[in-house]
């Protein structure tokens, strides 16, 4: 083939990414703590290998990316990569911080019980727990990767404000650390990695807002259904300001980093042969939607340099610019 033929070819099959860069990497890590046996066993178990076959697939995350440490290995070995104690969740992070990229995607989702001691979160492991402080420093250790963080355990709230910062995009299922009662958020956002109802906006993957945004709400239709008292309220961090979220909107610029971050394979990695109307106009509104988004952040990160007036205009134009495109979208998506 000619040169020219093939740069046409591949620069075609690729609308985003040009041929020098490279799409970022995906890694995950789910961990399934101590359950203590029992119906707490298998119910950690289910959600946490459900998770893992889900980012196997249809989420197509490279397998040599993909880590499960759970409580008992012996479970299923095909799918177990090592155990969830803080001596091997240990040498894992040394490994990643060798192999994860600038730009590249640390998904770490934890799962299982965990308590709030009044000064710090405990994520229960056999042996020693992993402290918020612990978990803190183990995410400092990858400060240019886009990080997704997802705690599912009770007191999860509690590590919002020890590890929000810029470029990560923080899960918790309750508001703090003092919501100790067991939780169902993880069974509702595994659930949501691959459900077309998640898919709001109909771009054919989940964002991590259309998963926390469902997640969120089907488990307080959970707790309506049987009559009882929310004992959890899910928050979301990704502004980097300590502060999470339970209904997240572009106007705060909650939500923007998670709006634009999927675990699923990139679309402009997908064949071209996917199912479903793509036509190039759909694929440009779904650009320029990115890139408002992209830009909304940016303005958010210089509030304090602008004048409040200059701030407000260019804040109003681009969220008005954003809905539209957003309409758009959805008008293309429902023909
Ligand atoms: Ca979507
Ligand atoms: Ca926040």
């Amino acid at each position: 083939m000619r040169l020219s033929i093939l740069l046409f070819a591949l620069a075609t099959a690729c609308p985003v990414w040009t041929l020098a860069e490279r799409p970022p990497s995906r890694y995950a890590v789910v961990i399934s703590g101590a359950s203590g046996g029992g119906e707490y066993a298998d119910r950690f178990w289910e959600w946490s290998s459900k998770l893992v076959a889900t980012l196997k697939d249809p989420l197509q995350l490279p397998p040599e990316n993909l880590f499960f440490l759970a409580e008992d290995p012996e479970r299923d070995p095909s799918l177990v990569t090592a155990r969830a104690v803080k001596s091997d969740l240990m040498q894992l992070v040394g490994e990643l911080e060798s192999r994860v990229r600038p730009d590249d995607l640390l998904f770490i989702l934890l799962l299982g019980h965990g308590n709030f001691d009044g000064s710090d979160y405990r994520y229960n492991l056999r042996g020693p727990d992993l402290t918020g402080a612990e978990l803190s420093a183990i995410l400092d250790r990858f400060p240019e990767q886009r990080i997704v963080l997802v705690c599912t355990t009770p007191a999860s709230g509690a590590l919002i404000p020890r590890l929000s910062r810029g470029n990560r995009v923080i899960l918790t299922a309750t508001k703090n650390g003092h919501e100790g009662n067991e939780t169902v958020f993880a069974r509702f956002f595994v659930e949501s990695l691959h459900s077309p109802e998640a898919d709001t906006d109909k771009s054919r993957h989940v964002s991590l807002l259309e998963a926390y945004s469902y997640t969120q709400r089907k488990v307080k239709e959970w707790y309506a259904e049987k009559n009882r008292l929310a004992t959890e309220h899910a928050r979301l961090d990704d502004n980097g300001d300590g502060v999470g979220t339970a209904l997240p909107d572009a106007g705060s610029g909650e939500g923007l980093l998670a709006g634009q971050v999927t675990l699923a394979k990139p679309i402009e990695a997908v064949s071209p042969a996917a199912p479903g109307p793509a036509p190039a106009e759909l694929e440009a509104l779904r650009k320029r939607k990115l890139d408002l988004e992209s830009s909304l952040r940016e303005l958010k990160t210089r509030k304090a340099e602008l004048p409040s007036a200059q701030y407000q205009e260019q804040l109003e134009a681009l969220l008005v610019e954003l809905a539209r495109t957003t309409r758009a979208i959805r008008e293309q998506t429902q023909r």
